[in-house]
C-alpha cells in the first residue's frame, strides 16, 4: 500500500518569540537560538534517514531562513522551494507588537487564551492606515487585497491555508513527492486540526514547539497512520509547555 509522508516544522525561536511579543505577519528574524534549533532539526531529519523532493514555506523570513538552515544541514540546498502567503502565521491584528504576558496583566489570562487559542474569536483588528497593515507591504502586492487580513482567528487561517494545501501540496504528495513545510505555530495548528480531524475544543490544547520536525504518515485518503516529533521527548515537552505558558502573567 502506498503511504504519503509529510514533515512540518515551525521556525526556530524568532526575535519576537524571545521578547514574548505577538508576532503574526510581522517579519522578524530568527535569534541565534532559533538558528541552532533549525540546524538541529535538519540534522535530526538527516540522521533518521528522511529526504524530500519539494518544500513549501511562507512569505516570512523566520520560516524561510529556518527552511534554508534545515536544507543546509541535510545538504539539500538544490531542492525546489515554493513560498506562499497562505502559509503565513495567523494575522494577530492589533495585538501585533504587544507583550503576551503584559497583555495578560491588562486583560486577564483568560482573554489572552481566547485570543491565542480559540477557534473562531478574532483578536482586535488593525485599522486601515496602521503602519502594520500588510496591504501596504511589497510582499503582498500581488495578493488580492480582499484576501489580505486585518486580523485572523484560526478558522480564518484554515480557510486561506487549506485551499493551498489541497490544490498545490496534496497533488505533489499523491504523485509520490516527499514534502517538507516550514511555517508557524498557528498556520501549522491550522493544518494539524484538519489532518487530525480535531474538534474546535480539542485544538485549543495544541501547542507547536519551535524548530522540531513533526512527521505525518498518511494513507491515500489522508487518514493519519502515524504522527511523531523527531527529537528527545523530554526536550520537546519542555518546549511545548514553554509555548503554552507564554500567555501567563509575570510571576
Ligand atoms: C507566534 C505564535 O507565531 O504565537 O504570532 O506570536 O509561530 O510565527 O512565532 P510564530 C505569534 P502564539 O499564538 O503561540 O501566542
Amino acid at each position: 500500500e502506498n503511504t504519503m509522508t509529510l514533515v512540518l516544522i515551525r521556525h526556530g525561536e524568532s526575535e519576537w518569540n524571545k521578547l514574548n511579543l505577538f508576532t503574526g505577519w510581522t517579519d522578524v528574524e530568527l535569534t541565534d537560538t532559533g538558528r541552532k534549533e533549525a540546524a538541529e532539526g535538519g540534522r535530526a531529519l538527516k540522521a533518521d534517514g528522511y529526504d524530500f523532493d519539494i518544500c513549501y514555506t511562507s512569505y516570512l523570513k523566520r520560516a524561510i531562513h529556518t527552511l534554508q538552515i534545515v536544507l543546509d544541514n541535510m545538504d539539500r540546498h538544490w531542492l525546489p522551494v515554493e513560498k506562499t502567503w497562505r502559509l503565513n502565521e495567523r494575522h494577530y491584528g492589533a495585538l501585533q507588537g504587544l507583550n503576551k504576558s503584559e497583555t495578560a496583566e491588562k486583560y486577564g489570562e483568560e482573554q489572552v487564551k481566547i485570543w491565542r487559542r480559540s477557534f473562531d474569536v478574532r483578536p482586535p483588528a488593525l485599522e486601515a492606515g496602521d503602519e502594520r497593515d500588510a496591504h501596504i507591504q511589497p510582499a503582498y502586492r500581488d495578493v488580492d487585497p480582499a484576501d489580505v487580513p486585518y486580523a485572523e482567528c484560526l478558522k480564518d487561517t484554515i480557510a486561506r491555508a487549506m485551499p493551498y494545501f489541497n490544490e498545490t501540496i496534496l497533488p505533489q504528495m499523491r504523485a509520490g513527492k516527499r514534502v517538507l513545510i516550514a511555517a508557524h505555530g498557528n498556520s501549522l495548528r491550522a493544518l494539524v486540526k484538519e489532518f487530525d480531524k480535531l474538534s474546535d475544543e480539542e485544538i485549543i490544547g495544541v501547542n507547536i514547539p519551535t524548530g522540531v520536525p513533526l512527521v505525518y504518515t498518511f494513507d491515500q485518503d489522508m487518514n493519519v497512520l502515524d504522527k511523531h516529533y523527531v527529537g528527545d521527548p523530554a526536550t520537546i515537552d519542555a518546549k511545548i509547555n514553554k509555548v503554552a505558558n507564554q500567555g501567563k502573567k509575570a510571576q
